[in-house]
C-alpha cells in the first residue's frame, strides 16, 4: 500500500482515535439492529469442524452489509476530496442579490466542499492532467445552495447534449476497456468550441499539486435578483488564497505511480494540522442590457467575461477548517446539484446550466435513492413540503398534512420567494439552433498570445504533441488545423514537435 513516508495525520488517524477513547470503556460489538455481539471473531458452528447453523443472524447480518457496501460511483468526478468550513460575507452585495447568505458583513454560513478529478474512476490517481471539480454546499437558512464549478472558468462545449459523448472520450474504449488518444481527439477536433478549454487543459493548470492551490469557478453563467426584483447576470470566482501551484509532468506521472491519493492526503493533512485553505470568493456583474448587446454569447461557457469589462466584485471568503469523520458518509454520498438555488439566485440561459439542471438531481436520485437529499451530510436545515416516503426515509414532517392546499396547518408558498422570482425575458422559435460555430478561437488566441508567457507556451506545446503523437495521423492534421486558427506559428510548433519527439511511453489523459 503506497503511502507517504512520515507520520503524517492522515497515517495517525487510528492512533488520534485510540488516544481520545483510551479512558473510556470499550463499547461492545453490536449487529446493525444493535444487538451486543457475544463473539465477534467464530461463526456458530455445529462442534468445531462441524457446519454453520442457518440462525447464525451475526454472520448474516455482517456478510450481507459487506456485498452491499459499495454503491455507483459517481459518472464523471469519481475520484475526490472533501472538508468542511464556512463563507464569511466581507463586502455588500445586496444591491445585486436579496440572496439571505449575502445580507450581511460578517455574517458565516457553514459550507461542505468537495475537489475531484473527471475522467478517472474512483480508485484513480490524483495527479492527472485533468479539470479538477470543485464543488461548494452552502448550508443557508433558505436551503442549501450548491455552487458546482471547477478549476477553470470556462468548459469544452456549450450545449449540454454532447456531455455524454464528451464524458465517453475521456473514458474507456468500450471494446479494449482501455483510455483512447483516437477517441480524445477525434471529437475534440470535430467540435473546435473545444479549443479555449483544451489550452488550459494543456496548460500547467491542468496538473495542480493542491486542491488548495487552485482558484474555483462557478464556470456557467448565473442571475441575481435584489430586493426590488431587479436581476443582473453573474460569474462566481474564488480565488486560493494559498496562490497557485501546479506539478511538472514527469513528477506527476512518478506521484501517480508512488501515491495515487497525493492531494486527498495533501488536504486532509493540512486540515489535520490547523493549515487551514481559503479562497477569496468575488462575483462578476453584467446588466440584461450589457447581455443584449455583448460581442460574444455571455451564455456561453467556452467564454470568459474579460476581467477588462466586467472587473471581480469581492463577497466574501471561505474557510475550510474540518475534515471528513467517515469519508463514505460525509463524501461518497455528498450530492451536489447546480438546481439547488436559493431566493435572489437563479439559473440563466446558458445552455449547459440547463442540462445540468436536470442531470445532477437524477444521478443523485440513482446513486443515492430517492432520499438522498435527508441524508446528514445533504440535508437543509428545515423540509416543510409535501413529499413522503419511498427508499431510505428519515425526515417523515411529523403529522403535517402531505397535501397542497389543505386547511390544516400544511407549508404554504414563501411569499419572499415568490416576489422574488424574476420574470426573465425570453423570445423567439423552438428548434434545434447547433451552437458549435460561434467563434472559437479569439478567446483561446488571447489566452495564448496575451496571458501565457513563453515558457509557458512551450509547455503547452510539449504537452499537447505528448498526447496529439498518439493519436491517429488524420485525427493530428484535423486537431492541428485547430490549433493553427488560434496562432499559425502555435500549429506549426505542434506538428514539428510530434514530428521530432521520438515514440513515448502512452501519457495520462
Ligand atoms: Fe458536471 C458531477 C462540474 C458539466 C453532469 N460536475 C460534477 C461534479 C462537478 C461538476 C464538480 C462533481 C460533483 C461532486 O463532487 O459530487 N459539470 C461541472 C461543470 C460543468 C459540468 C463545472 C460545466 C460547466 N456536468 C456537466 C454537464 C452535465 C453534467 C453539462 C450533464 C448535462 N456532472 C454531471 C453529473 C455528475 C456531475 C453526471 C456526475 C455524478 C453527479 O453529477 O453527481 O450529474
Amino acid at each position: 500500500m503506497s503511502h507517504s513516508n512520515s507520520r503524517d495525520p492522515a497515517a495517525n488517524q487510528l492512533l488520534d482515535f485510540a488516544k481520545k477513547v483510551e479512558h473510556a470503556d470499550k463499547p461492545s460489538a453490536t449487529t446493525n439492529s444493535g444487538n451486543p455481539i457475544g463473539y465477534n471473531d467464530a461463526s456458530l458452528t455445529v462442534g468445531k469442524k462441524g457446519p454453520i447453523l442457518l440462525q447464525d443472524w451475526v454472520l448474516i447480518d455482517k456478510l450481507s452489509h459487506f456485498s452491499r457496501e459499495r454503491i455507483p460511483e459517481r459518472v464523471v468526478h469519481a475520484k475526490g476530496a472533501g472538508a468542511f468550513g464556512y463563507f464569511e460575507v466581507t463586502h455588500d452585495i445586496t444591491q445585486y442579490t436579496a440572496a439571505k447568505v449575502f445580507s450581511k458583513l460578517g455574517k458565516k454560513t457553514p459550507v461542505a466542499v468537495r475537489f475531484s478529478q473527471v475522467a478517472g474512476e474512483m480508485g484513480s490517481a490524483d495527479t492527472v492532467r485533468d479539470v479538477r471539480g470543485f464543488a461548494w454546499k452552502f448550508y443557508t437558512e433558505d436551503g442549501i445552495w450548491d455552487l458546482v464549478g471547477n478549476n477553470t472558468p470556462i468548459f469544452f462545449i456549450r450545449d449540454a447534449i454532447l456531455f455524454p459523448s464528451f464524458i465517453h472520450i475521456l473514458k474507456r474504449n468500450p471494446v479494449t476497456h482501455l483510455r483512447d488518444w483516437d477517441m480524445f481527439w477525434d471529437m475534440m477536433s470535430l467540435r473546435p468550441e473545444t479549443t479555449h478549454q483544451l489550452l488550459i487543459f494543456f496548460s500547467d493548470r491542468g496538473i495542480p499539486d493542491s486542491y488548495r492551490h487552485m482558484h474555483g469557478y462557478g464556470s456557467n453563467t448565473f442571475a441575481l435578483v435584489n430586493e426590488y426584483g431587479s436581476f443582473y447576470y453573474c460569474k462566481f470566482h474564488y480565488k486560493s488564497d494559498q496562490g497557485i501551484g501546479t506539478m511538472d509532468p514527469d513528477k506527476a506521472t512518478k506521484t501517480a505511480g508512488e501515491d495515487p491519493d497525493y492531494l486527498t492526503r495533501d488536504l486532509y493533512n493540512a486540515i489535520a494540522s490547523g493549515d487551514y485553505p481559503s479562497w477569496t470568493f468575488s462575483i462578476q456583474i453584467m446588466t440584461p442590457e450589457q447581455a443584449a448587446s455583448s460581442p460574444y454569447d455571455p451564455f456561453d461557457v467556452t467564454k470568459v467575461w474579460l476581467h477588462a469589462e466586467y472587473p471581480l466584485i469581492p463577497v466574501g471568503k471561505i474557510v475550510l477548517n474540518r475534515n471528513p469523520k467517515n469519508y463514505f458518509a460525509e463524501v461518497e454520498q455528498l450530492a451536489f446539484d447546480p438546481a439547488h438555488l436559493i431566493p435572489g439566485i437563479e439559473p440563466s440561459p446558458d445552455r449547459m446550466l440547463q442540462g445540468r439542471l436536470f442531470n445532477y438531481g437524477d444521478a443523485h436520485r440513482y446513486r443515492l435513492g430517492v432520499n438522498s437529499l435527508q441524508l446528514p451530510v445533504n440535508r437543509p436545515f428545515k423540509l416543510h413540503n409535501f413529499d413522503r416516503d419511498g427508499f431510505a426515509t428519515i425526515n417523515s414532517q411529523g403529522g403535517a398534512p402531505n397535501y397542497h392546499p389543505n386547511s390544516f396547518g400544511g407549508a404554504e408558498s414563501d411569499t419572499r420567494a415568490k416576489g422574488l422570482a424574476p420574470v426573465l425575458p425570453v423570445e423567439g422559435k423552438a428548434s434545434r439552433y447547433d451552437n458549435g460555430d460561434e467563434d472559437n478561437f479569439t478567446q483561446a488566441r488571447s489566452l495564448y498570445k496575451d496571458v501565457l508567457t513563453s515558457d509557458q507556451r512551450g509547455r503547452l506545446v510539449d504537452n499537447i504533441a505528448m498526447s496529439l503523437k498518439q493519436a491517429s495521423e488524420f485525427l493530428q492534421e484535423r486537431a492541428i488545423k485547430n490549433f493553427s486558427k488560434v496562432d499559425v506559428e502555435f500549429g506549426k510548433s505542434i506538428k514539428a514537435k510530434i514530428h521530432a519527439r521520438g515514440q513515448h511511453a502512452a501519457a495520462e489523459i
